[in-house]
């Protein structure tokens, strides 16, 4: 017991959610970013906040080019990364090739009830337990989290 709690204190969690995508899903990222929080530092804690418009950063080249190294430098860190994939964003896709290139471990989070069909680039690269996708509503969402990591504590 005392391992796992040591294990859930120090592990670092890569949250990523739609934001020039657009930010529909937010209450839910928030509930998300609420639930990992118990688990370890959440990296990307501000993808959940409302001040985080889509047009609220009309960042100048280079704050985008800051955007996504420190984006980078904390994937790299992370030990695992958790994407929710219902609303399609250039940036998570992104995110999920370069974690893949990484070997990282990846969970993708995806509600089927939107109407919304998930890219085949996503559902497709789910073909081992380093890259999980799972269809979700969003009253389970917390549960399914527990279940993913005490799964993860035992790997
Ligand atoms: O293409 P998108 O914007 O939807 O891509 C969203 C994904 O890219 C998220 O998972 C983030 O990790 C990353 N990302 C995109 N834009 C930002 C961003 N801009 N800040 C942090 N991560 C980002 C806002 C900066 C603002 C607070 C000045």
């Amino acid at each position: 017991m005392s391992q796992k709690i040591k294990t859930y204190t120090t592990m670092n969690i890569y949250f990523c959610g739609s934001i020039r995508g657009g930010r529909q899903d937010i209450n839910i990222y928030q509930k998300i970013v609420n639930k990992l929080q118990q688990y370890g530092k959440v990296l990307t804690e501000h993808i959940s906040y409302d001040s985080l418009s889509e047009k609220g950063e009309d960042a100048a080249l280079d704050g985008d080019k800051s955007i996504h190294d420190r984006d980078m430098e904390w994937l790299i860190k992370a030990d695992v990364i958790i994407a929710e994939v219902t609303q399609p964003s250039l940036g998570v896709g992104y995110e999920l090739g370069r974690a893949v290139a990484l070997n990282k471990k990846v969970l993708c989070l995806f509600r089927p009830e939107s109407g919304k069909v998930l890219s085949a680039m996503i559902r497709g690269a789910s073909t081992n337990s380093l890259f999980q996708v799972q269809d979700y509503r969003e009253e389970d969402v917390e549960s399914y989290l527990e279940k993913y990591f005490d799964c993860f504590s035992k790997n």
